[in-house]
């Protein structure tokens, strides 16, 4: 046994807060059928590809004694993609409502993400072996991954291990690309008339799975608490100290949401969000000099310090850089069909890769620095996705803002002395201990997709709402998942994928962020949230984010 640190051996001990909903069990639960649902957009290829699982109605759960436990059950679980605070609490939920429905069903993790059940790697789950990881953060409980399911030969090797093992649903806890994953196998595991059921849950400290049925997903509540204290430490040390402005680049793959949040809890000088510089058609010189600005004024103030918040996926939002990455997506996805492009100088493969970008893209390319260019030249991930967290935005704004201001120098418009630190704050918050928020809420999610699978659905994905009351109110259901499902391009062609919720710019989020920025450039108006409290008042330890807040608050006045 390895050794626990007393916080650690205190979490185990927590009891989760479970959705009032369902706190009389499985055994009282009415499911509710709603209308008929479609895909939010490209209806027609998504309801081609998902013939057997489309259109199904967002169904709801409530208390009147009807008793859903059927026979004894086999369920395996899979751990996919990014990890996210709370997804051991997801299998803890799981586990414990199955035992509960009957304590002789079964409860299989699958090894290493998806990879796990083509191949049939597992364990069993015991009371023992769960009790361990309650409440605790990271996803080493099983590992994950990111293999992306889609080829026959998986998915019969998928049906081969759940026959082995008697397993009658299997539940995928992961992000868009792993719910899709989720999606293409009910619909493979339906069409062959199975009876295996496929039930998602909604993973991802990005904050991008979320719709009008599912509120946020799990993770992003506590990612985001420990950005926050991590900034909040530094913009102490930056307004004691007064001499360096730092650049943290934050992740969040593509949207803004974790930026977003972190930048409304501690308040920083600059806080660049994605969408809005897609929106507003920033080129990367806008940028460039919208920061050097900020730098230069505080500098007539004094104030030669401050800190400034980049998102991951900025790159691919800048205007000349997204349909230079497209076209090079498209570019790499041909080249590497060829095994001796691998082996070639990075100088030869920006040369082949320049003659086949077009005249703009080929000089927006060569006009970044070979470290930036080797970067996006490395592997996509499995679901055709650059790599942002290993591209260093924040070390190319720095190089670029600096650029800027010798120049003013120069020009007697600079007198100020610019000393930067970089900083990429991500996976420092992806295993962090879950806040008493993700421990219920993904503990109710567990829970709540053993209830969907003893409904008997499939292709749904385990929703909670009403997130910013007490527990005690939370509601539960499940959400058809072709209903978020869209068509993008991938690898050079057109796939399905669960959409991505991104910033709304004209969303109560933004809107707060956007009213404040100002100030918050010249005035030092640092916020230092400290580190997640997990015994005291509910008011501190159950707080949630202020994004959840602001926008069911919204959701309500509408
Ligand atoms: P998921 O979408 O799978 O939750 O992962 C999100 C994320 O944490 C991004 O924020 C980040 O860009 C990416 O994973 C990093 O991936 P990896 O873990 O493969 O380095």
């Amino acid at each position: 046994m390895r050794d626990f640190s007393p916080l650690h051996k205190a979490r185990l001990k927590y009891s989760p807060k479970l959705a009032g909903i369902l706190q009389k069990g499985i055994k009282n639960t009415k499911v509710t059928y709603g209308e008929k649902t479609s895909a939010v957009k490209d209806k027609e290829e998504i309801q081609k590809l998902f013939s057997e699982v489309y259109g199904e109605p967002i169904v709801s759960f409530s208390e009147t004694g009807e008793n859903l436990i059927g026979d004894r059950k086999n369920v395996g679980v899979i751990l996919s993609g990014g990890q996210a605070p709370g997804g051991h609490n997801v299998i803890a939920g799981l586990y414990d409502a199955l035992k509960e429905s009957n304590p002789e069903n079964k409860l299989y993790g699958f090894l290493g993400g998806p990879s796990g059940i083509i191949d049939g790697k597992y364990v069993e789950f015991t009371d023992e072996f769960i009790d361990q990881y309650r409440n605790t953060g990271g996803f080493d409980i099983i590992g994950s991954g990111r293999t992306k399911l889609e080829t026959e030969e998986q998915f019969e090797k998928t049906l081969h291990t759940c026959k082995s093992l008697n397993i009658e649903a299997i539940v995928i806890i992961g992000g868009d690309d792993s719910n899709t994953n989720a999606c293409m196998l009910a619909q493979w595991l339906k069409a062959k008339e199975t009876g295996i059921q496929v039930i998602g849950c909604p993973k991802t400290i990005d904050g991008d799975l979320k719709n009008s049925q599912i509120e946020i997903s799990f993770g992003f509540d506590t990612a985001t608490k420990t950005y926050s204290e991590l900034i909040g430490n530094i913009m102490r040390d930056a307004n004691s100290a007064k001499k360096y402005w730092h650049f943290i680049k934050l992740m969040g793959r593509s949207a803004t949401h974790v930026g977003l949040e972190v930048a409304l809890q501690t308040q920083p000088n600059i806080a660049l969000i994605s969408e809005e510089v897609e929106a507003k058609k920033q080129s990367l010189k806008e940028i460039v000099d919208y920061i050097t600005d900020v730098v230069v004024k505080r500098a007539s103030i004094g104030k030669n310090f401050g800190v400034a918040l980049i998102p991951e996926g900025l790159i691919e939002f800048i205007p000349e850089m997204k349909t230079m990455i497209s076209s090079l997506n498209d570019i790499l996805a041909e080249l590497e069909k060829n095994p001796e492009f691998a082996n070639i100088q990075n100088e030869k493969k920006y040369e082949v890769i320049s003659e086949k970008l077009t005249r703009n893209e080929a000089f927006v390319f060569n006009s970044l620095p070979d470290l930036i260019k080797a970067q996006l030249l490395m592997d996509r991930d499995p679901h055709g996705n650059v790599q942002v967290s290993r591209i260093e935005t924040e070390k190319l704004l720095i190089e670029m803002v600096k650029k800027n201001l010798k120049e003013l120098a120069k020009e007697g418009k600079y007198t100020g002395k610019f000393s930067e630190q970089a900083h990429f704050f991500g996976y420092e918050g992806r295993c962090a201990m879950p806040s008493n928020f993700d421990a219920d809420y993904c503990y109710s999610l567990g829970y709540n997709a053993c209830v969907l699978i003893m409904a008997g659905l499939t292709g749904y994905l385990s929703c909670i709402k009403n997130l910013t009351e007490p527990a005690d109110k939370w509601l539960a259901g499940g959400v058809p998942l072709t209903m978020m499902m869209n068509m993008e391009k991938r690898h050079g062609k057109m796939k399905p994928v669960i959409q991505k919720a991104l910033v709304e710019l004209d969303g109560p989020v933004f809107k707060e962020f956007e009213a404040n920025r100002e100030k918050y450039a010249m005035d030092d108006c640092y916020v230092f949230p400290g580190a997640i409290q997990y015994f005291g008042p509910a008011e501190v330890c159950d707080a949630t984010t202020l994004t959840l807040q602001l926008e069911q608050k919204a959701a309500v006045t509408c």
